[in-house]
């Protein structure tokens, strides 16, 4: 029977010498390396472990852990038993897991050891049944229970609309809401970039994302398996560890801040990367004066993309020449399959006007997790899905992002949700209320500021509450700066005015 099953399709890229080095690690110790046969054999065990537990069909496995090619190795144990794959940022604390787990209701929840009283005894409350731990130096009952399974495994049969991951993101509104992604979602846009950014035999890929959100996992992994192609393995980034393994390489990809961070470095010069055939940007905003400053130094262009969890990749600077130069400020093209509009009052806004960015694609996700009602919204009736981010599309046909209609912050390319945070602010004794908005970060590109007015009588501090705030939720969200004032800007209409608020810290980071 034919299947559209990822694993399958990328495994089908596997070289045929199967012992040739699929990963290399670059940051541990010792130098440490994993063949292909690894991962044939790896995933294959622990696919075997997922289905020797009996779930119902569909059933998710969430996974907390520290950065590992294990890690990844059971993301594709998932994938290749047929299961759908929740990655949690490792930065979330107890309530955060608490309404992951309680919203998804996993089948299995994978953690890391250090983790596993608190972590099972949420799991255990929502109804998980099987609890497994993960650490990054290969320890944890997964492995252990994996190590006594076959190596051999055929690959579970889905189609292009089986579901193969739940990315939580929390859309245009409201609470964190559970992107529904399929096996066809992702091989085609994968099938998509593979051809559109010229992947090639001897491409070898520098990871140093994180791999719990659609860039670290999907782009760059998809990407490397898709082309049979070594990838070199960093579990934390590091600039000066990126710049060691650039003559080896010839793909990087990563957020703004990354690039930053590498600037920074007096060894990043035109020599370290001539090897080097596609830097790739996106996640968040790359200010041009980074593009020109990489160009300056390295000699050459950053590829800058845009996408979503719930689309994957949607446009990306041109690659070849042939097509048009990478212009600095747009994120290119929509890419082939997809399609990009720009809308304004119910009707298309002609080149160079500012709209909402509307697309529809193989990409696009198939609806929110449990949510029907909410995906409708966020679909126009003729099938656009509302991206939440404004644009325009240039005399040349680039897109550009001028903004969102989201009340979103991206820090460092981890999304933030003002109204998450204000809800912790405004729940703390003392407390009348609260706004949060992103102001310029020279680093994080967005850094989350806090302007809090206390109640009549009440003795408050700025690092008091930031300190509270960082014991109960992941610590990119906690504000840089909490700024007590006697009341908040509004409009006429009561609203709070959040860019009164944005302007008068606009300086607040400000460098030179
Ligand atoms: C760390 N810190 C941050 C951030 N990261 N603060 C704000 N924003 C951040 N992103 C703070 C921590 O709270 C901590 O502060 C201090 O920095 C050190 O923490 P550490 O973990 O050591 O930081 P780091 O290793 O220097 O991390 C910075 C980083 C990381 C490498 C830039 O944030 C990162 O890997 N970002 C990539 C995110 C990503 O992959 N996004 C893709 C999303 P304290 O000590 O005070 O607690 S996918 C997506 O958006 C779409 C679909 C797309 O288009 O790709
Ligand atoms: P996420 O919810 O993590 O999927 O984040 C998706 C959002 O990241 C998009 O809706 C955009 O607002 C933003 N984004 C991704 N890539 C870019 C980019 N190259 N430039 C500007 N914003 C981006």
């Amino acid at each position: 029977m034919s299947s559209d099953n990822l694993f399958a399709a990328l495994r089908a890229a596997f070289p045929a010498d199967l012992d040739a080095t699929a990963i290399e690690v670059a940051d541990g110790e010792a130098p440490l390396s994993y063949s292909w046969r690894d991962l044939e054999r790896a995933t294959a065990m622990l696919a075997n472990l997922l289905e020797s537990l009996e779930l119902p069909a569909g059933s998710r496995v969430a996974v907390q852990t520290e950065k590992s090619v294990e890690a990844l190795m059971l993301y594709l144990a998932v994938l290749r038993a047929g299961f759908v794959y929740l990655p949690l940022n490792t930065a979330y604390q107890a309530a955060e897991i608490e309404y992951f787990i309680g919203n998804a209701e996993p089948a299995v929840v994978v953690c890391a050891p250090k983790n596993f009283g608190w972590v099972s005894k949420l799991a255990f409350k929502a109804g998980t049944r099987h609890v497994f731990t993960l650490g990054d130096d290969r320890s944890g009952s997964l492995l252990e229970r994996a190590s006594h399974q076959g190596d051999q495994h055929v690959p579970a049969v889905r189609g292009a609309d089986d579901l193969a991951a739940i990315l939580y993101t929390s859309g245009t509104t409201g609470r964190s809401k559970g992107a529904m992604l399929t096996h066809g979602n992702m091989l085609s846009n994968a099938r998509t970039l593979k051809a559109y950014w010229g992947w090639q035999p001897g491409d070898v890929l520098v990871h140093a994302l994180p791999i719990f959100h659609v860039h670290g996992l999907f782009v760059a992994i998809h990407g490397a398996l898709l082309n049979g192609s070594k990838m070199i393995w960093l579990a934390k980034f590091d600039p000066k560890r990126v710049l060691a393994a650039l003559p080896r390489a010839t793909v990087f990809m990563g957020v703004p801040t990354l690039y930053v961070r590498l600037l920074a470095e007096p060894g990043l010069t035109r020599a370290a990367c001539s090897g080097m055939r596609l830097f790739v940007a996106g996640s968040a905003p790359l200010l041009p004066e980074t593009f020109n400053a990489w160009r300056e130094r390295t000699g050459q262009a950053i590829l800058e993309r845009y996408g979503m969890s719930e689309t994957v990749m949607l446009t990306s600077n041109p690659y070849d020449p042939a097509d048009g130069e990478r212009r600095a400020g747009t994120v290119g093209f929509p890419l082939p399959r997809v399609q990009l509009r720009v809308r304004d009052e119910g009707r298309d806004c002609p080149r160079g006007e500012i709209g909402g960015i509307e697309v529809k694609g193989p990409n696009v996700f198939a609806g929110y997790w449990r949510l029907p009602e909410k995906t409708k919204e966020e679909f126009t009736d003729d099938g656009w899905f509302k991206t939440g981010d404004v644009g325009r599309i240039d005399e040349r046909g680039y897109v550009c992002i001028v903004g969102r209609s989201k009340d979103l912050i991206i820090s460092g390319g981890y999304n933030v949700y003002p109204a998450e945070i204000e809800g912790y602010i405004n729940d703390m004794p003392g407390v009348a209320e609260s706004a949060v908005v992103g102001v310029p970060h020279p680093d994080f590109g967005e850094a989350v500021v806090a302007v809090v007015v206390p109640r009549a009588g009440a003795q408050l501090e700025g690092a008091a509450i930031a300190a509270a705030l960082k014991a109960q939720i992941a610590n990119f969200k906690v504000p840089k700066l909490v700024e007590l004032v006697q009341e908040l800007p509004r409009n006429t209409m009561g609203k709070v005015q959040k860019n009164l608020l944005r302007e008068r810290h606009k300086g607040l980071f400000a460098t030179g």
